[in-house]
């Protein structure tokens, strides 16, 4: 098993004890969004003494790194956002390790270990680390967290897509510029002027739509797509984005099996 460990900055794990103090309590008003149960987290806004476990997909160009996981980098990200110590390990997910199958039955990343349990699936962990950890905030307002939720799929359409006729990059072309014109409105961000959960959502698919359909379909963002550029820019230059980055070379390589299937 490949492990990497992050740690905040002796300075800022510092300033965080000094400032903060611990609290247990029961979410009152927290759900899982698939199940709609309720969850019940302990809420905390001191980093917890040991790093956070947490598996996601291993690179599939160079041993013992990060891999191109969307999903993975969106939990990483807030992770790294909220300055939480974790301990990555990489799964190769083309030959997935029994002690992974067995934290993780459907065989997916990303998963992560709270209170001694793992947990699967990016949506259900960034809420529950948004619960934990409410510190800094990340919450987008649930009338604007689906906002430019269907640019990945759009983006998966065109890629794969075989005929140029079949309306799949027109298709993307106006969620992009609908996304666009929100951004125009309401940006930088989807929250307006700061980073939230959903730009840490679509950060990474963006990234890999800028990767695969520029590698594949020689395609890029239209130049006339002003504030959508400038938010690609802004999240992809973040601190906590280039240490959470695929290499594009795995990016290119992990959609392959879509596009040539
Ligand atoms: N809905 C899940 C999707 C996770 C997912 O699809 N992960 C992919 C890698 S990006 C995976 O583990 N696939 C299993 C496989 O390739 O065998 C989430 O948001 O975490």
């Amino acid at each position: 098993m490949s492990t990497a460990r992050v740690h905040v900055s002796a300075l800022s794990a510092t300033v965080n004890h000094l400032r903060l103090r611990p609290t247990t309590a029961v979410s009152p008003n927290c759900f899982n969004t698939h199940s709609r149960k309720p969850l019940r987290v302990s809420m905390s806004s001191v980093p917890p003494s040991e790093p956070v476990e947490i598996a996601v997909k291993a690179s599939l160009t160079t041993p013992n790194t990060l891999g191109d996981c969307p999903f993975s980098q969106r939990v990483l990200l807030t992770l790294e956002e909220k300055h939480l110590p974790y301990e990555a390990k990489f799964v190769d997910l083309s030959n997935k390790p029994e002690w992974f199958l067995q934290i993780s039955p459907e065989g997916k990343v990303p998963v992560i270990k709270f209170d001694e349990k793992w947990v699967p699936d990016s949506d259900i962990i960034t809420q529950t680390l948004e619960e934990k950890y409410p510190s800094p905030p990340l919450v987008t307002p649930p009338e604007k967290s689906t906002v430019g939720s269907k640019i990945f799929s759009t983006f998966i359409g065109f890629l794969k897509s075989k005929d140029p006729n079949d309306g799949t990059e027109q298709a993307l072309l106006s969620e992009l510029s609908s996304f666009n014109d929100y951004l125009k409105d309401n940006g930088p961000f989807v929250n307006g002027k700061d980073i939230s959960a959903a730009d840490l959502s679509l950060g990474p698919k963006l990234y890999h739509l800028e990767i695969a359909l520029g590698h594949y379909k020689k395609w890029t963002v239209p130049d006339s797509l002003t504030f959508l550029k400038s938010y690609m820019k802004a999240i992809f230059s973040r601190e906590s984005f280039i240490k959470t980055r695929a290499q594009p070379q795995d990016v290119v390589e992990g959609w392959r099996p879509k596009v040539e299937g």
